[in-house]
């Protein structure tokens, strides 16, 4: 379909600082350009300062309850069988800026995610080297990098950044223990020389400049899990605070931004992107009309797990001149589709409710 076009170029093809140490970057959604978002306009989100890595001095242990403990070099890592992966990666906070009251925290936008072709060695052929022994329920992934909390609720003395997943999630074939983003070596920002890539969950899972593999048989609370990136669950009537892990089902807006000045009667070409977890997207609506009524977007892509799907819609600019909302709305292949409100439960993680784009048709 060729819908005339008010021009969806990229305006702006560098990344929005949200904090510059730890070095924390947004992309600047409005410029989101063909499926692969490259290396330079991918968001950046580190706790800690970037730690430098010699990729000849840098080792991976496996270790904790397997048979089998061992060291990895960047070169075998090389020689094991790798694969390519697309996969879309969300900050559990992204969109934290559209919640009432301003939340704690980093207030991003809409462009704490982006999406890559990582290349690394799947994590279960480590797992099956080392030799799990029996009773491993997790495995913990943990990065160089290290440092102190310096704001409530803070953890004691320096700690490092670590994640863990259950054995199940570990074991898939598209957890990937990667070298390669878009076919290029890792930038020292997004986890240089090896990082873990865990799609379908939010990015908190893929932990950056990788260094120890840990088989555990119980459960790790890591700050990480707990006090930060962690949400309220109901469970039996009582509220439990349980990790973020999965990403939450969300279609959102690139073009028009927010503000931006439509010509009233024109054809709009109406574009972003939409995403889900362990599943595909199966349908993204749109509405120009605060709300009221819904119309299909033509998806663009190929529904690939774990990747997000551009997609387009044609709307009708109205003739008279004012402020009208848009949504975009996106419901994936088990039937979940996007909340109208932020539930409280959530805290401050996992905002996809179906937030309107002000634009002014003129
Ligand atoms: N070692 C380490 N890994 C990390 C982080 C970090 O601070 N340290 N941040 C995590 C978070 S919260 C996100 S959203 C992703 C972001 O990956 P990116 O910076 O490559 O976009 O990395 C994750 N991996
Ligand atoms: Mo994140």
């Amino acid at each position: 379909m060729s819908i005339p076009i008010n021009s969806s170029k990229a305006i702006f093809p560098g990344l929005i600082t949200r904090e510059r140490e730890p070095v924390n970057l947004e992309f600047a959604f409005p410029t989101l350009d063909g499926r692969i978002t490259p290396a330079e306009q991918f968001y950046v989100r580190s706790h800690f300062p970037i730690p430098e890595i010699k990729a000849e001095e840098w080792r991976l242990s496996i270790e904790g309850e397997v048979e089998h403990p061992f060291i990895l070099t960047f070169e075998e890592l090389k020689q094991m069988p790798a694969r390519t992966v697309m996969a879309t990666l969300e900050c559990a906070g992204n969109g934290r800026s559209k919640l009432v009251p301003k939340a704690k925290g980093l207030l991003w936008e809409q462009g704490a995610v982006g999406n890559a072709e990582w290349t690394g060695v799947p994590l279960h052929l480590l797992l099956e080297k080392a030799g799990l022994k029996a009773g491993v329920i997790e495995i913990i992934l943990e990065g160089q990098d290290e440092g102190t909390i310096s704001e409530e609720p803070k953890a004691p003395g320096t700690i490092v950044f670590a994640h863990s997943l259950p054995l199940d999630k570990a074991l898939q074939e598209q957890v990937l223990i990667a070298f390669e983003m878009n076919g290029e070596p890792l930038t020292a920002i997004h986890g240089y020389p090896v990082r873990a890539i865990i799609p379908g969950w939010y990015g908190m899972a893929s932990v950056k400049w990788l260094i120890k593999i840990t088989a555990t048989a119980t459960r790790f609370h890591s700050y990480w899990q707990t006090l930060e990136y962690a949400y309220w669950k109901d469970l039996y009537g009582k509220p439990t605070l349980v990790p973020v892990t999965e990403m939450q089902v969300k279609a959102e807006i690139a073009r028009p931004a927010l503000q931006e000045v439509v010509a009233a009667g024109s054809i709009y070409r109406v574009t972003g992107a939409a995403w889900s977890g362990e599943q595909v997207v199966e349908q993204v609506e749109i509405s120009t009309d605060d709300g009221q009524s819904w119309q299909p977007a033509t998806l663009l892509e190929e529904p690939v797990r774990y990747a997000w799907q551009l997609w387009e819609f044609a709307w009708n600019v109205p003739p008279t001149p004012g402020a009208y909302q848009l949504r975009a709305r996106a419901t994936d292949a088990a039937g979940h589709s996007q909340p109208d409100t932020h539930e409280d439960m959530r805290r401050t993680y996992m905002v996809n409710f179906v937030a309107p784009v002000e634009v002014i048709v003129k």
